[in-house]
């Protein structure tokens, strides 16, 4: 019999889980966390699914390993895991991470205030707040570049009927639904809804939208389905639920899907830089969300090259409890189940 402990910290932010890996990670090989995620789903992808799906966890259970950095100069390097993969770019689960690490002493920032750290889809920095006990109040993460890749789309869901899809990258790729002739928006959705349609949405639109980011070609498929509506809080830019997995919706208002809605609205000329973006999610919890600036993406040259822009979400999370998890290889459900 074998024993595998992990000593987890479980955190929320704005709603959605994030459990952290403190202790019990495994070692992974790569010079780039790009290079570790793809380690890590070669050999060890047993923790994720043991750490994140039933009996130990559920559809939205999210979570992060932190490894050292391979630039001496940056913070911390974090590896993203959930029901669904090891996403590129998590923001929900880097503001819950940040929380985590600096309340309870993982991390010593280099510069008070401020972070630099690698995930597989790049290097973000952050700034965060502290209050006097030491306890995190807010974090603002500085994200991948973002960009629109596919503009009015059309797919045929049944049921619904005709879609009209844009994509968008902000660290995954978001197939986004706004409100049309055959959805209504979000506030006219149900959770069951979004949970029956999203699924089929996601399989129709992969079947005509190419997805791989031109810097990285790990980094590819839509795996996440935003729909959008009229918020419910007057401060409140716009409304989305994300899909994700095979059955979750995040309770968060979803980082890069945040970066990604941004993209989109910002190519259609409908949002400016400087601008804030309060997004809200199925919960009613709130991002603060800005185009800092634009760039280009890739480094071809004339089509390969892709204008995008620089955001910053800022959010909040909270620790909810300490979590020490065995996984015995005498369980029949040691990996884990779903129920789809
Ligand atoms: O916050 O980026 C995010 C996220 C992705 C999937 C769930 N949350």
């Amino acid at each position: 019999m074998t024993i595998h402990t992990f000593n987890c910290i479980d955190a929320h932010t704005c709603g959605n889980p994030v459990r952290l890996v403190a202790k019990g990670g495994p070692k992974l090989v790569g010079n780039t966390m790009s290079d570790k995620r793809q380690d890590f789903l070669q050999h060890h992808d047993w923790v994720r699914t043991a750490l994140m799906f039933e009996p130990r966890g559920h559809a939205m259970m999210s979570g992060s390993i932190l490894y050292k950095p391979t630039n001496p100069n940056h913070d911390g390097a974090i590896l993203f895991i959930e029901t669904s993969g090891c996403l590129p770019m998590c923001g929900h689960g880097t503001i819950g991470t940040v929380t985590i690490a600096l309340q309870e002493g993982l991390w010593t920032p280099k510069v008070k205030g401020q972070l630099t750290l690698e995930v597989p889809a790049g290097a973000i920095k952050i700034e965060y707040q502290q209050d006097e006990d030491g306890l995190v109040t807010d974090v603002r993460l500085f994200n991948v570049a973002s960009y629109l890749a596919y503009e009015g789309l059309v797919i045929n869901c049944p049921e619904l009927g005709e879609l009209v899809i844009d994509v968008a990258y902000g660290g995954n790729y978001y197939a986004i639904i706004e409100p049309q002739k055959n959805f209504a928006g979000l506030e006219h959705f149900s959770a069951a809804q979004v949970l029956k349609f999203s699924p089929l949405v996601r399989e129709a639109i992969n079947k005509i939208a190419t997805c791989v980011h031109p810097e990285d070609a790990s980094v590819n498929g839509i795996r996440h389905v935003m729909w959008t509506g009229k918020p419910k809080k007057p401060d409140s830019s716009a409304s989305n639920a994300v899909f994700y997995g095979s059955g979750a919706i995040d309770r968060s208002p979803c980082g890069t899907g945040t970066s990604a809605r941004m993209a989109q609205l910002h190519a259609k000329g409908l949002l400016q830089q400087g601008e804030a973006f309060i997004h809200e999610s199925i919960i009613g919890s709130q991002f603060i969300g800005k185009v800092e600036s634009t760039t280009t993406i890739g480094s071809g040259l004339g089509k390969n090259k892709i204008t995008g822009i620089m955001t910053s979400i800022q959010g909040w999370a909270k620790v909810t409890g300490y979590n020490t998890i065995i996984v015995d290889s005498k369980d029949p459900y040691a990996h884990g189940f779903e129920v789809n």
